[in-house]
């Protein structure tokens, strides 16, 4: 009797294991940024000859496509742990809300921003964002090349954005023509006063103190600085902030100039469905203001 109750413990046990087992081939991998590891996981990463990220496993769902019911607002108490905070501090609170998410990996994450996160009326039409081109039939990023199309990592991969979930963010990532995307490069966004180059209302050329900078067209200079701001604030201190440091002043004013609309909610609601976390200064664009200087 108690051999069999013994047995059937073995067995309920081994079933568990192989489901456990079976279920972590299929779960996408989610991101924990370094501050946010216990010592026993920083040893692990750096016994996996990791730089300090971990990349951990975790039981997340997958999203169905059809998102007509995606929610612009944070879920109840999401910024919760940074109510009431400012400077250093709330930036720190946010990084513990927001960093960890679910690293899409870069191929599937660019499908889903061409298919899903950027089919904003869900009718296989992409707007390039830095000229406001639109193109038709686009459901993956093979379809977005041949119509011209590629991702801008509005944070360059050359300052911290070329690998890992850095790379395949997709709160810093956006459709954009490929001749425009190249010419933007991995100059610092700013603005021009003498024009090199423009497209569809943005330039390349020098700004008043005769660097070369990048300027968006009106409508996504916004949304260029609160993506530059969420990337900051999760990946701050693994990357370069060479740029970050030119561009922060304009960034600041960029804010304020073109704020928040209803195409950058849904899209933010759409990033969280897949990535699960979400871009703070788009929910609460008062976050700006209270973190004041983040570099
Ligand atoms: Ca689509
Ligand atoms: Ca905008």
């Amino acid at each position: 009797m108690i051999l069999a109750k013994h047995l059937k413990k073995v067995l309920i046990l081994s079933l568990s294991l192989a489901a456990l087992s079976a279920c972590s081939q299929q779960m996408p991998m989610t991101y924990l940024p370094p501050a946010q590891l216990q010592p026993m996981q920083q040893m692990q990463a750096r016994q996996m000859g990791a730089n300090p990220m971990l990349f951990q496993r975790f039981n997340v769902p997958q999203q169905p496509a059809g998102l007509g019911f995606a929610s612009a607002q944070a879920p109840d108490g999401y910024y919760q742990g940074a109510e009431g905070m400012q400077g250093q501090g709330l930036l720190q609170s946010l990084n513990q809300i927001v960093a960890r998410h679910v690293d899409l990996g870069y191929d599937h994450g660019r499908d889903v921003m061409f298919g899903v996160v950027d089919d904003l009326q869900d009718n296989n039409v992409v707007v390039c964002a830095y000229t406001d081109r639109h193109e038709q039939n686009i459901d993956n990023r093979g379809d977005a090349y041949s119509h011209g199309l590629n991702t801008e990592h509005t944070w360059p991969k050359s300052k911290g954005a070329g690998g890992g979930p850095a790379k395949a963010d997709l709160h810093h990532l956006f459709p954009t023509d490929i001749d425009t995307n190249s010419k933007r490069s991995s100059f610092p966004f700013g603005e021009v006063v003498q024009v090199e180059y423009q497209n569809g209302g943005s330039k390349l050329g020098r700004n008043a103190q005769g660097q070369t900078v990048f300027e968006p067209r009106d409508d996504h200079k916004g949304d260029v600085a609160r993506a530059l701001f969420y990337f900051y604030t999760v990946y701050g201190r693994q990357a370069s902030t060479a740029n970050f440091r030119i561009e922060e002043p304009v960034l600041h004013q960029w804010h304020a100039q073109d704020p928040v609309d209803q195409t950058e909610q849904l899209r933010n609601a759409r990033i969280f469905q897949y990535q699960k976390n979400r871009n703070p200064y788009i929910d609460r664009p008062e976050f700006v203001r209270l973190v004041g200087r983040f570099h």
